[in-house]
């Protein structure tokens, strides 16, 4: 079985307990506090349909016992108050966490949630104001805590998609799906892709649109949300570069996407020409600010002293600086690049804000990528970050080399291939409803990218002793579209990391067979609510859940590991790069736990080194890498072959 690690227990983690057994101090097991999750986030624009957290809603008082509370309470009295004095946001009422006093809203409930000491009180705090509060706050205090909060550290959290099927798909599809319901009658309904086909961008809409990207792409906000602040709880492990490091993959691999389907490589967003709104000159005076501490090598914090940025923790500052989070140093100077520039461009239907429109997709990181500016956007940071990384000194054969270790071949097992099918989930939260009117299946289903399992072999000599070694997958799009060889510079900048773990090598030859399945950098798809409801009832019978691989829902899905290719075969110049895992990893024991969540917000993130290394860095002479004996480098093709499996 495949276990995703999380990972604050990687370095405890040879014992697991299993998932149903496990109780907290309050005595509350796993599976109770599945089960409460699950009816939290079911049917948000109705009623609650279980009758103990229903019975909560209604009578619980959130107020009478403070000594549950860490705070004592004064998060809980800050809400009740708001509440009292009706000045909290009404229901069936749109949400942006990027609308300032919304955002408090939500976060007011985050913070009584991180504050309960015990399930009860959470959970009752949970119903309590699920049944008060705008649904959207709702939803997000809730997410945010259950991925946080230590009480609830086993529990899997339902696909977003079908918890707001709007964000998701379009009014379409969710009328037809009011239609079904208000009729009786079961429908299932195609979701087609935004835009027509004579726009050659719906080429490549399935990215975008995917929601299983989406759904990464949102929880990874929910992970590292750009208003925590550590007093919460804990630090979130390099957050900054963390940043840079999942909107670059996302970036590289949207113009992998381009190509595969005939289109230029994206071009960054020009803040020039984007008229009509005051904030375009505040954002060009604060990019104008970051280029400068990148050129002098440190940032001025708030009390005027200098960061050095030029190291390999500079990025994780730039991160920080550039989204911006509490984390910046100097958030009055610096600004809110990132941040402020999804709101602007949301807002270019409506710059002065003159038809009170609902907010654009921009401002929802649900809906984000959908927007083809949303990568234009992330371009233009891109290259600011770009223009950081170029500024450090290139690694040289000494740095990279490791001991007596050589990479003597890489092949695949298997061809890299692509299809499209359909996937269904769930409409039967996208209606407001009673329990009076019976539920009808109503489900879409919708185009979606995957490939065939596939396997890396990796033949490694080890002249030396045993040893920790830490490898590397990364592959990048040999051409250009006009055909021109893209050099090993221009190259290593768009690579995409297909895979990284920790093995130990023996002295001789080492056969390595790794997977494509068993990848660091993906997730499996998020369980249903129809899966997490059976499998709940099965653990509160005392069986195995089965759903800790799910605990984690951050990552780019297993099935969206490969860009999609084309007929004929996208080249890709596919690198392995095995280095030295003793001097890499942050944790012990990493190479029994090579299936950890790489992208995950608990604890210690495991690699010492940078985020794409040993490619982060500029490469005036790509001859040090063809020298590197424990460097391998092979050309592969990406195939597609327009096969779609349909729905049955
Ligand atoms: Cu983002």
């Amino acid at each position: 079985m495949k276990v995703l690690v999380l990972l604050a227990v990687v370095a405890a983690a040879a014992a697991w307990p299993g998932f149903g057994f496990q109780a907290d101090a309050g005595g509350v097991s796993d599976a109770q506090k599945q089960h409460d999750v699950n009816f939290l986030l079911h049917k948000i624009y109705g009623e609650i349909r279980d009758s103990n957290l229903k019975a909560k809603a209604d009578s619980f008082d959130p107020e009478a016992d403070l000594s549950h509370y860490s705070d004592d309470g004064a998060a809980v009295q800050k809400l009740m108050r708001d509440l009292k004095d009706h000045r909290l946001l009404e229901q069936k009422h749109w949400f942006s966490l990027f609308n300032p006093r919304q955002r408090h809203e939500a976060l007011m409930l985050f913070d009584v949630l991180i504050h309960c000491k015990d399930w009860d009180t959470f959970v009752s705090n949970a119903a309590y104001f699920r049944q008060r509060m705008n649904e959207g706050e709702f939803v997000y205090a809730l997410y945010v805590a259950v991925i946080h909060s230590p009480l609830a550290e086993h529990v899997v959290l339902p696909p977003l998609y079908e918890v707001t099927p709007h964000l998701f798909t379009n009014s379409e599809v969710i009328e037809a799906a009011y239609r079904a319901k208000q009729t009786q009658t079961p429908g299932k309904f195609q979701s087609s892709f935004t835009g027509t086909k004579k726009n050659p961008e719906q080429r490549v809409a399935y990215f975008g649109e995917d929601i299983g990207m989406n759904t990464h792409h949102v929880t990874w906000h929910m992970e590292f949300p750009f208003w925590w602040q550590d007093s919460y709880s804990h630090h979130l492990d390099r957050k900054g570069e963390n940043f840079f490091w999942v909107h670059h993959q996302l970036t590289v691999r949207f113009d992998a996407e381009r190509l595969s389907n005939y289109l230029d490589p994206v071009d960054n967003v020009d803040f020039e020409d984007v008229d009509g709104v005051a904030r375009i000159r505040d954002l060009l005076i604060v990019e104008s600010r970051i280029r400068d501490a990148i050129a002098h090598g440190y940032i001025v914090d708030r009390a005027g002293n200098r960061i050095d940025i030029m190291n390999e923790r500079g990025i994780n500052v730039l991160g920080d600086i550039i989204e911006s989070s509490m984390y910046s140093p100097n958030v009055q100077y610096y600004g809110a690049l990132h941040n402020t520039a999804h709101i602007v461009l949301g807002r270019q239907a409506d710059p002065h804000g003159k038809y009170a429109l609902p907010p654009g997709v921009l401002e929802h990181f649900e809906t984000a990528t959908r927007d083809p500016s949303f990568f234009r956007l992330h371009k233009y940071m891109d290259n600011i970050f770009k223009e950081h990384k170029d500024s450090l000194p290139p690694y040289t054969v000494e740095d990279l080399k490791f001991n007596e270790v050589s990479v003597d071949k890489v092949s695949i097992d298997g061809q890299l291939e692509t299809f499209f099918e359909d996937f269904e989930y769930s409409l039967i939260n996208a209606v407001d409803d009673t329990q009076e009117i019976a539920d009808v299946e109503i489900s879409t289903y919708v185009p979606r990218l995957n490939h065939k399992d596939f396997s890396f072999n990796i033949d490694i000599n080890n002249n030396g002793g045993e040893a920790l070694a830490t490898v590397r997958i990364f592959a990048w799009p040999h051409r250009d579209n006009n055909g021109i060889e893209y050099t090993f510079d221009e190259g290593r900048w768009n690579a995409i990391e297909l895979d990284k773990f920790w093995v130990k090598l023996s002295s001789g030859t080492n056969h390595i067979v790794r997977k494509s399945s068993e990848s660091a950098v993906t997730v499996p798809d998020v369980p249903s609510f129809e899966t997490l409801f059976e499998k709940t009832k099965e653990a509160l019978g005392g069986a195995d859940s089965g759903l800790t691989e799910f605990e984690s829902a951050t990552g780019i899905p297993n099935r969206f590991l490969l860009p999609k290719g084309n007929e004929q075969g996208l080249e890709f110049d596919l690198v392995v790069a095995v280095t030295d895992g003793a001097a890499d990893a942050a944790l012990d024991g990493l190479h029994e736990n090579t299936e950890f969540n790489h992208y995950g917000a608990h604890g210690k993130y495991p690699d010492n080194r940078p985020h794409g290394y040993p490619l982060d860095r500029k490469v005036p002479d790509e001859r040090v890498f063809e020298d590197l004996p424990n460097f391998g480098h092979i050309q592969v093709k990406v195939f597609n072959h327009g096969e779609h499996i349909h729905h049955h």
